[in-house]
């Protein structure tokens, strides 16, 4: 079976945004895999001790690290399994979907939950995590995360032309989820694994669409432990 290396908090939740879209991705192609909880501070010891990231999936000894590359990888080594991106144009197209989920979810994500982040991670975790995003951010997590609710606003307008596109069809894929789906459901589950603070209002259609997304594969990404 397949070996997933999936980065786990300290008490086993499995909250990257990149690798739950491989998670989905691996769902989607029917392709059983071993989700291994890996450590920030564990993933210079995988496989061949030149990955720094996850996620990095093992799949019968071939190693593929960055969840696009594992994307393509499964695409192009699974043909006769679903399709993750409904062809050519699709791929091309959830390239887009994928920077805008980076640069407007991650980006603005990591403003509202980078402290709650930090406090779900094993003590060497917090040590690392604090210095490397402190050095990125300039200044102490509680600065960067305090007065979220004042930035809340905003974040939900940044979401318009998803909220536009899902008033018109069921899925970013359209008539059923592909990889564009799992690329924007990856940063939101990412937020309700650590926080819990609440990013969307009740009636948001992107809630409607988000549930739909917890549901597929037996509820993979419903049955994730919560944030505490
Ligand atoms: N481009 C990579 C990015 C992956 C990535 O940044 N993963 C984070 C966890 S969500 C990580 O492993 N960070 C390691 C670190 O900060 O040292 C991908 O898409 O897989």
């Amino acid at each position: 079976m397949a070996v997933l290396f999936d980065l786990a908090a300290a008490d086993g939740r499995r909250f990257s945004p990149h690798c739950w879209r491989t998670r989905m991705a691996l769902a989607h192609k029917n392709l059983p895999c071993e989700a291994r909880a890996t450590r920030f501070t564990e993933i210079a010891f995988i496989a061949d001790g030149h990955q720094k990231t996850v996620p990095v999936l093992d799949d019968d000894g071939k190693i593929v690290g960055d969840s696009w590359a594992i994307a393509e990888y499964l695409e192009n080594t699974y043909p006769d399994k679903p399709s993750l991106f409904g062809g050519a144009s699709g791929r091309a197209l959830t390239l887009f979907v994928q920077d805008w989920a980076i640069a407007t979810l991650h980006i603005g994500l990591i403003n509202l939950i980078v402290l709650d982040i930090f406090l779900s991670l094993s003590p060497a975790d917090k040590e690392y995590f604090r210095t490397s995003r402190e050095k990125r951010f300039g200044r102490p997590l509680e600065e960067v995360q305090a007065g979220r609710e004042e930035r809340l606003p905003a974040f939900r307008q940044s979401l318009q032309p998803l909220r536009m596109l899902l008033s018109g069809q069921e899925w970013i894929g359209g008539e059923g989820p592909l990889y564009a789906d799992y690329t924007v459901f990856a940063p939101f589950q990412w937020a309700r694994l650590v926080s819990n603070f609440p990013l969307l209002e009740e009636d948001d259609i992107i809630r409607a669409w988000f549930e739909r997304c917890l549901d597929l594969y037996d509820g993979l990404g419903r049955k994730a432990q919560m944030a505490g």
